[in-house]
């Protein structure tokens, strides 16, 4: 049974530290699911009281940790800012990732902590069903890496207004990326043709976490399109 819930499932060796609203760990969670891997879920609580956090992110399951960081980037007063204590600070996370951040996944002695590594890391070691073509796509894995500079202007909405409708708050630089990924859409049904693939894992959920904060699409046709797709193949996390 796949675990994606707030406490432990499952009796593998494979345990999954995870934020809610945290694109990166949803990448992980796709990638468990998709490759029917059985898993210990740990959901980390790593709200603590961001004074920049509304109602709003929170119904939206933004990431709190992401905003919390990116007012730390601003260089906004830190004395306004709640010290640092949610769980993704403890002793136990911090000994399995300096940076204090999640995903996190532990396979047996293996320990990742990078999101992109861990799809690489689960396709390679669990081949089936495959999520790579044979043999494997420059593009796929072109794309899948390439996702990283969507996740970065992802990181700059974040403080945009949950309940702004508009999309009228997003950054010129966003709007330039997602012109970006219109591009690399073909007319397959996903990013590398008809077959759901890795570089879908990892670019769909920094996508799901913009439809969630109710961006519009509608100058992205394609894109608009493929995150219909996405959403029926993509559970929320
Ligand atoms: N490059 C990392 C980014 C991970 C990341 O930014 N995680 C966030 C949650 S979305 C986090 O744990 N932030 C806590 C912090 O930076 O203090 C990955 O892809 O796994």
């Amino acid at each position: 049974m796949n675990g994606h819930v707030d406490q432990d499932v499952g009796t593998t060796e494979r345990l999954l530290y995870w934020g809610s609203g945290s694109a990166p760990s949803w990448r992980v969670l796709a990638m468990l699911r998709e490759k029917n891997l059985d898993f210990q879920s740990r959901m980390i609580e790593f709200d603590t009281g961001t004074p920049s956090l509304t109602d709003g992110h929170r119904a939206h399951r933004l990431c709190a940790a992401c905003i919390h960081g990116y007012w730390k980037r601003l260089a906004f007063d830190r004395a306004l800012m709640p010290d640092e204590t949610g769980e993704h600070k403890s002793e136990n996370i911090m000994a399995l990732n300096p940076r204090g951040q999640v995903p996190i996944l532990k396979d047996g002695d293996a320990v990742l902590t990078e999101s992109l590594a861990v799809l690489l890391y689960l396709e390679q070691q669990y081949a089936k069903p495959s999520l790579m073509p044979e043999p494997v796509t420059p593009r796929v894995l072109q794309l899948a890496l390439e996702s990283n500079n969507l996740h970065q202007q992802l990181l700059s909405v974040l403080l945009t207004k949950a309940e702004d409708p508009t999309f009228s708050q997003v950054p010129t630089k966003l709007k330039q990326e997602l012109k970006l990924w219109e591009d690399h859409l073909g007319s397959g049904r996903y990013l590398c043709g008809d077959d759901f693939t890795l570089a879908d894992i990892a670019v769909g959920p920094l996508l799901l976490s913009l439809e969630r904060q109710k961006a519009a699409f509608e100058r992205f046709p394609k894109l608009a399109a493929y995150i219909g797709v996405l959403k029926k193949q993509i559970v929320p996390a």
